[in-house]
C-alpha cells in the first residue's frame, strides 16, 4: 500500500478538510502532519484547539491512519523523515505566499522520487474567518486566562500591546502586518497604570482603585478576545494584593505584574529625578509568595518586576533581587531599564538566564526602542511589552483636531486627517 502524506492544522474541521482527507485516502494510507502549536503560532494567530485536541479529533476519522507532528509550517523536513511515496494539498499554494513552501515540498519529494498531487482548493469556505468568528464566541474567562501560558509554550518571544480603552484594545486585537505567509498580530494586551491613570487624567501614583482598573479591563474584555498581563504597581500592602489577585484571575486576566517599590510609587520612567524607594527583597518575596498562594489555576501567572536598574542600585542588586525573587516563586521576572540602549538588560539576561534558563523573562523597550523583537528573544526574553503607545498615540492627534478647530473657527482643515463619519458609522459591527 503506498503512503500518502498530508499536512494540516484543522483548527475547524469542516468539508475541505474532508475532501483533501477522502482524496489522499484514495492513494494510499494516509499519515496526517498535524502542525504543533508552534508551529502555527509562528504563523498566525495560536489555534483555538490545542494540538493534543486537535490529533484527538484527527484519529477518529475514518482514512487516517496516523498522525505525526508537523513542527514546522514547512513540509520538507517531515517529507524527507516520512518519505511517504505520495503528498496531498491544495492547489491554493501553486502562487501567492505559499509558493515557496510549495517548492521545498517538490525538492524534498524529488529527492527519492515521491509525487505531489494537487487537488482543487474547496471554494466558499475560509478556516482562518471561521477560526476568528470561533475564538470570539468561545472565549470563555478561562480560555482567555491559560492563552498566555499555551503561548509561552509555543512561542520563542510573545508581544502585548498597551490597551487602555476598549477601542484602542480592538485596534490592537485586529493589527496585522504580512510578512509573506505570515501575518503578524500582537499576542495580547497590557494594561498599564500610565495609561489607565493617564485615561482617567490622574497621576501614575497607584491613585485608581482596583475596582476602577477592573471595570476597564472588563469593558476592554467585552469586545476582544486576546489574553491580558495588568501592572498592578506596588500590589498594594500583602492582604490586599491577595484578596485582588482573586479578582483579577476570575476576570480572566493572565498574569498581574508587581514592581518592587514601597512608599508613594511614582513611574519608572522618571527614575531618580523623583523620590522613589525600592522594597526590601525579602518583604517582596513574602508578598510574591502570598499572590502565588492566593491564584486558583497554575496557569495564572505572578511576575516580579526588577527596578534595581532604575534605581540606580546596579546589576549585581538587579541579579541577587531576580535570584530571590524566582526562588520565592514568582512565575516569571520582569527587568526594567530605562536607557537608551539595550546593554543593561541583554547583560541582566545572559546572567539570570545562566541560573534560571527556562523561567519567562519579560522587558519593556520604551526608552532602548531600537532593540528588535528578534534580539530581544535572542537574548533569552520571551515577552515584549510595548507599554504606553496606543495612549501616546492617540493623545497627540486630539490635541491636533483640537487646536485646529479653535485656530480656524471651523473643523474643516482637520476633516482630512480624522476618521471619516461613514468609516466610523462603520467601524463597530451593529452601528447601522
Ligand atoms: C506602565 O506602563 O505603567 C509601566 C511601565 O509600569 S513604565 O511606564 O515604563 O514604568
Ligand atoms: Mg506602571
Amino acid at each position: 500500500m503506498p503512503t500518502v502524506y498530508v499536512g494540516m492544522t484543522i483548527d475547524i474541521l469542516h468539508h475541505g478538510h474532508m475532501n483533501v482527507i477522502e482524496h489522499a485516502r484514495s492513494h494510499g494510507e494516509v499519515t496526517v502532519g498535524l502542525l504543533t502549536d508552534a508551529a502555527v503560532a509562528d504563523y498566525k494567530r495560536l489555534p483555538y484547539l490545542s494540538y493534543e485536541q486537535r490529533k484527538r479529533i484527527l484519529e477518529n476519522i475514518r482514512g487516517v491512519a496516523r498522525v505525526v507532528p508537523q513542527n514546522e509550517w514547512d513540509y520538507a523536513p517531515n517529507i524527507r523523515a516520512y518519505r511517504p511515496d505520495v503528498m496531498v494539498h491544495g492547489d491554493d499554494w501553486l502562487t501567492g505566499p505559499l509558493a515557496p513552501y510549495r517548492a521545498r515540498a517538490l525538492e524534498a519529494l524529488n529527492e527519492y522520487g515521491g509525487k505531489l498531487i494537487e487537488i482543487p482548493y474547496t471554494k466558499g469556505i475560509s478556516s482562518s474567518a471561521m477560526a476568528e468568528a470561533l475564538v470570539a464566541v468561545g472565549t470563555t474567562p478561562e480560555v482567555r486566562k491559560s492563552t498566555l501560558a499555551r503561548l509561552l509554550r509555543a512561542k520563542p518571544i510573545t508581544r502585548f500591546l498597551e490597551a487602555h480603552s476598549p477601542i484602542s484594545a480592538l485596534v490592537a486585537e485586529h493589527a496585522r502586518a504580512e510578512e509573506g505567509a505570515k501575518i503578524r498580530q500582537f499576542d495580547g494586551f497590557w494594561s498599564s497604570s500610565l495609561t489607565d491613570s493617564t485615561h482617567m487624567g490622574k497621576p501614575d501614583i497607584e491613585a485608581l482603585d482596583i475596582s476602577s482598573r477592573l471595570a476597564n479591563i472588563n469593558n476592554i474584555f467585552e469586545v476582544t478576545t486576546k489574553p491580558l498581563i495588568i501592572d498592578l504597581d506596588t500590589g498594594g500592602k500583602p492582604e490586599h494584593f491577595e484578596l485582588n489577585i482573586r479578582s483579577i484571575e476570575r476576570l480572566g486576566i493572565s498574569a498581574v505584574i508587581i514592581e518592587d517599590k514601597t512608599g508613594l510609587k511614582k513611574n519608572s520612567l522618571l527614575g531618580n529625578e523623583v523620590a522613589q524607594s525600592q522594597e526590601d527583597a525579602d518583604a517582596f518575596c513574602q508578598k510574591i509568595r502570598a499572590g502565588r498562594a492566593s491564584r486558583i489555576s497554575p496557569d495564572f501567572m505572578v511576575i516580579a518586576r526588577i527596578e534595581s536598574l532604575i534605581l540606580d542600585k546596579g546589576m549585581d542588586d538587579a541579579l541577587h533581587r531576580a535570584r530571590a525573587y524566582a526562588e520565592a516563586g514568582a512565575d516569571g521576572i520582569m527587568i526594567h531599564s530605562r536607557q537608551k540602549q539595550p546593554d543593561e538588560v541583554f547583560a541582566f539576561a545572559r546572567q539570570f538566564r545562566a541560573g534560571f534558563p527556562h523561567l519567562p523573562l519579560v522587558c519593556v523597550p520604551t526608552s532602548y526602542n531600537q532593540v528588535t523583537e528578534d534580539e530581544l528573544a535572542a537574548h533569552g526574553f520571551n515577552i515584549v511589552i510595548y507599554a504606553n503607545h496606543m495612549m501616546r498615540a492617540a493623545y497627540p492627534a486630539m490635541k491636533r483636531a483640537a487646536h485646529e478647530i479653535l485656530r480656524h473657527g471651523r473643523s474643516s482643515e482637520i476633516d482630512k486627517q480624522l476618521i471619516s463619519i461613514n468609516e466610523i458609522l462603520e467601524l463597530i459591527p451593529g452601528t447601522r
